[in-house]
């Protein structure tokens, strides 16, 4: 953990198994924050008992501030939306959502009404705006999809387009979401298939109340 001249205005934790075949699912919660450490809570989902111990990795976002401007859409599920507006390849569109204090949206948690919020804002826009990066990968080890957020991908979350994923040419490892027609599979870095950037990001404010 580093140490900051002030306590941060918001910290935001996840974590995984150090051996990441291993099954799992945790619920990550800050409970205190000081100015160089923090009272983190760590509650396994996916099961009670199996393990005797277990080497967890952490990663930590740290938020001075919550200065971001007022273009981000709330849907009211406790994070903010924004769709960036030129086409890039997955690992630019992620860099841009972290450097905006977020990352590709992730569906895991997202029920269906606050889906179907989202879809409903961002269906206004023009065709080619409807096919965006979403935070979900199988790069670590294939046909096992992982959301950014380090948590597996549950069956009734997922929102494949017929025959898809599909792994063309063994290579697809990032997903792309098209609006009212489901996911598909694709490469993450090729520069000739770009897309929109749908970033998410915790609504600060609220968490903070
Ligand atoms: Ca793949
Ligand atoms: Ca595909």
């Amino acid at each position: 953990m580093v140490c900051l001249p002030s306590t941060p205005y918001a910290l935001v934790v996840k974590a995984k198994p150090t051996d990441t075949s291993l099954p799992h699912k945790f619920r990550v919660k800050v409970d205190e924050m000081f100015h160089d450490s923090a009272i983190v809570e760590i509650e396994r989902l996916d099961s009670t008992s199996g393990w005797d111990w277990m080497s967890l990795t952490f990663q930590f976002t740290i938020y001075t501030s919550d200065n971001i401007g007022d273009d981000w859409y709330r849907p009211g599920n406790g994070y903010l939306y924004k769709l960036l507006p030129d086409k890039k390849t997955q690992r630019l569109a992620r860099d841009a959502c972290e450097e905006l204090g977020g990352w590709l949206i992730i569906y895991g948690e997202i029920n269906n009404t606050v889906r179907d919020k989202i879809r409903n804002q961002y269906d206004q826009l023009n065709a080619n705006s409807k096919r965006y990066w979403i935070g979900l990968t199988d790069i670590d080890k294939e046909g096992e999809w992982i959301w950014d957020d380090w948590t597996p991908v549950a069956s009734q979350q997922m929102r494949w387009k017929e025959g898809e994923p599909n792994d063309s040419n063994r290579k697809e490892n990032c997903v792309v979401s098209e609006i009212q027609k489901g996911w598909f599979d694709m490469q993450c870095n090729l520069n000739g298939k770009k897309f929109y950037t749908l970033c998410e990001r915790p609504d600060l404010k609220l968490k903070n109340n």
